[in-house]
């Protein structure tokens, strides 16, 4: 079964899927293990591991690359953040056929301007296209993909932009229209009442994805509930754990004149090797190294 097979199966079998985000291999396996159903190859976290902003500054080469190194290690199901689909229609059709080729189960395409300026920053310059312009891009998603299960996930900002409810309704439906099998609703607002409003008036049959950044009280149990979102991603908790790790240790190590204190509280170097799957290595040493 492909993983785009195995992801739908699982949002049907469960009612509601987990995707945590993964900006690294290393961190596609941690998620893996603690049992998520899917990754999230997001934009921001691999542009905050470059040290930069999340606004269309890294290529869609670095998040392919990444990508498929992610792929390569894991067995779980990736939805690609593909921010604005890195242009036109026409970039699109080039960018699903990259993408599925690189081993995603699933795009997010944004409907805002191409370059994109992230959604959760204050004060941000958000743009957002055409209705039409961007019911081409879904059009042309889903009429390139090989694999019929292969998801196309539509993103409207439009609550982002502060241009209200009703358009983000509105341009939900005109996505749902051109093909979309999935709407992803996204808010920055702190408390989750925009995104549950926006789920009791969503009456389509595609189901709703929700990206619980800014309004981390919205649990899965919540979501259950509202009961027609089948999707969440943790869209930013893997780069922010790793970074507070190693924030915390840097400056202990620094402070305290050497490793000494910091060495019980990170991993033991053999877990780093079970992770890199060392016991592999070992038994092709044996094997094969004469
Ligand atoms: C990402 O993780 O890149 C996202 C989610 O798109 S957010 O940064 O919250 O917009
Ligand atoms: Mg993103």
């Amino acid at each position: 079964m492909s993983p785009a097979k195995r992801l739908r199966a699982r949002m049907a079998e469960t009612g509601l899927v987990h995707i945590m985000a993964a900006h690294s291999p290393l961190s596609a396996i941690l998620a893996e293990e603690a049992g998520f159903d899917g990754l999230w190859a997001s934009g921001f976290e691999l542009s905050a591991l470059y040290g930069v902003a999340d606004m269309s500054v890294i290529s869609m080469t670095q998040h392919l690359d990444m990508l498929r190194a992610i792929a390569g290690r894991t067995t779980l199901p990736i939805v690609a953040d593909i921010d604005t689909g890195y242009g036109n229609a026409i970039n699109v059709i080039h960018a699903i056929r990259e993408y599925e080729r690189a081993g995603a189960s699933a795009v997010v395409i944004e409907d805002k301007t191409f370059p994109k300026v992230t959604s959760l920053v204050a004060g941000g310059r958000q743009q957002l296209l055409r209705i039409e312009e961007f019911r081409g891009k879904i059009a042309a998603a889903v009429a390139t993909r090989q694999d019929p299960d292969f998801l196309v996930i539509a993103r409207t900002e439009a609550l982002i932009a502060g241009v209200g409810e009703a358009e983000a309704l509105h341009r939900a439906n005109a996505y749902v229209d051109a093909g979309a099998d999935m709407i992803l609703i996204h808010s920055k607002e702190k408390n989750p009442l925009e995104i549950e409003s926006f789920s009791r008036a969503w009456n389509e049959l595609v189901p709703l994805v929700i990206v619980p950044n800014a309004y981390p009280d919205l649990d899965a149990e919540r979501v259950k509930a509202l009961g027609n979102i089948r999707m969440m991603i943790y869209g930013n908790y893997g780069i922010r754990a790793a970074a507070t790790a190693m924030q915390e240790t840097f400056r202990r190590i620094m402070a305290d004149g050497g490793v000494q204190n910091v060495h019980k509280d990170i991993l033991a170097v053999e877990e780093v090797f079970r992770l890199q799957r060392m016991d592999e290595i070992k038994a092709a040493e044996a094997r094969f190294l004469r």
